[in-house]
C-alpha cells in the first residue's frame, strides 16, 4: 500500500480488517515502529472523531503527531496549475505538499466538497494534487466524494457484531438540513461491496447516488421495504447527485425511528457521527442497546492505526 485514498489502495482487505481487530485487543504492539517518525493532519474543514482518532492511532504506534487547520492557520492554498497569483489566494498547492512531505513521514489531509461544481468534486482536486506533489505517502481523511477511513471502521463493526455469515445490510437516507456530501455513502456502498454482506440502499427518488458506486446494487424508493429483516440499518444524508448539492424537503418522515427498526431482524443501527440527533434518527435508536454509534467511532482508532502500520512497514 503506497497511499490510502480508497479501497483501490488496499491490496488485501480481508487482513487489513484482521490486522485492525488484532490493534484493538494490544494496541501497543507496535509501538516502537513509529518512533521518530511524524503523521502531519492537514484539515480543510472541521473534524472530531478523523482527527482525534488518527492521532491516537499515531500515539499508539509511538508517531509524533502534527495538525494544521490550514484554512484557519495557514495560507490561502492556490491549486491551479500555472495560476498568476496576484489576487486571494497565497500558497500554490504544489509548494505546500512539497515543503510538508519534509516535516512529515506520513501527510493526511481532509477536504470537503463543494457541492456546486459535481465535476471538480469527483476530480478530487485537492487529494490528487497531494498525490501528485508529496513525496511520502498520503491518506485521505475524508475527500469530497469519499470517506475510507470511516468505511474501513464500517466493515470492521460490521465483520465483529454480524450474527450470520452473510448479514443483510441496508444503507438508509435520512432528512438533513444541510447539504451534505455523498463521500460517507459512496465510499461504505465501495467497501461494502467486497465484504460478504447482502446490501440493499433506499433513498428517495432524485437522491440516487452516482451510478459509478450503485452498479449492481439493489437501490429501492421504499424504505419501509428496504428495513424488513435488515440485520445492519446504516443511515446517512447525502445531497442529490443528480440535482447536486439538492437537499432533500418533506421527506422527514425519512428519520428513522423505534417503529422502523422494529420492521428489522432486530437490526443494529449504525452512524459516522456527527448526527443531527431527533432529524436522522431518534434518540430512543440512539440510545438503544442496538446501537453502535460509540463502537464504530472506537473502532475509527483501529482502522487508522492499521493503516498507518502497513504505510510504515514498507
Ligand atoms: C460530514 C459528512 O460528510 O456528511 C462528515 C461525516 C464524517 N458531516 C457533516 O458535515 C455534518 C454537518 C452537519 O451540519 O450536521
Amino acid at each position: 500500500m503506497k497511499n490510502f485514498t480508497s479501497l483501490l489502495d488496499v491490496n488485501n482487505l480481508d487482513s487489513l480488517i484482521t490486522k485492525a481487530l488484532d490493534l484493538k485487543k494490544n494496541p501497543l504492539a507496535h509501538f516502537k515502529r513509529g518512533r521518530g517518525k511524524t503523521l502531519g493532519l492537514i484539515f480543510f474543514n472541521p473534524s472530531l472523531r478523523t482527527r482525534l482518532s488518527s492521532q491516537k492511532a499515531a500515539a499508539n504506534l509511538g508517531m509524533n503527531v502534527m495538525v494544521i487547520n490550514i484554512n484557519e492557520d495557514g495560507w490561502k492554498i492556490e491549486l491551479e496549475d500555472g495560476s498568476i497569483m496576484n489576487f486571494d489566494t497565497q500558497e500554490h498547492i504544489k509548494d505546500a505538499a512539497k515543503v510538508i512531505s519534509q516535516y512529515c513521514d506520513i501527510i493526511g489531509i481532509r477536504t470537503f466538497a463543494s457541492l456546486k461544481n459535481q465535476k471538480k468534486d469527483y476530480e478530487e482536486i485537492i487529494i490528487n494534487k497531494f498525490l501528485e506533489y508529496a513525496s511520502v505517502p498520503v491518506i485521505s481523511l475524508e475527500s469530497a466524494t469519499l470517506h475510507p477511513l470511516q468505511s474501513f471502521a464500517d466493515v470492521i463493526t460490521i465483520e465483529e457484531y454480524k450474527k450470520t455469515k452473510k448479514p443483510k445490510v441496508v444503507l438508509s437516507w435520512a432528512p438533513h438540513p444541510k447539504a451534505l456530501p455523498q463521500a460517507v455513502a459512496n465510499s461504505f456502498v465501495q467497501w461494502i461491496k467486497n465484504t460478504d454482506v447482502e446490501l440493499v440502499i433506499t433513498n428517495p427518488k432524485g437522491f440516487d447516488l452516482a451510478p459509478s458506486f450503485t452498479k449492481d446494487v439493489k437501490v429501492i424508493d421504499n424504505q419501509d421495504e428496504a428495513l424488513k429483516d435488515a440485520d445492519f440499518v446504516y443511515a446517512k444524508n447525502w445531497s442529490s447527485f443528480d440535482n447536486y448539492g439538492a437537499i432533500g424537503t418533506g421527506l422527514d418522515d425519512w428519520k428513522i425511528t423505534v417503529e422502523k427498526m422494529k420492521l428489522t431482524n432486530n437490526a443494529k443501527f449504525m452512524h459516522c457521527l456527527p448526527i443531527r440527533r431527533n432529524v436522522i434518527a431518534d434518540d430512543a435508536v440512539l440510545d438503544s442497546e442496538n446501537s453502535l454509534i460509540y463502537e464504530l467511532a472506537n473502532n475509527r482508532t483501529y482502522a487508522a492505526q492499521a493503516v498507518l502500520l502497513k504505510l510504515l512497514e514498507q
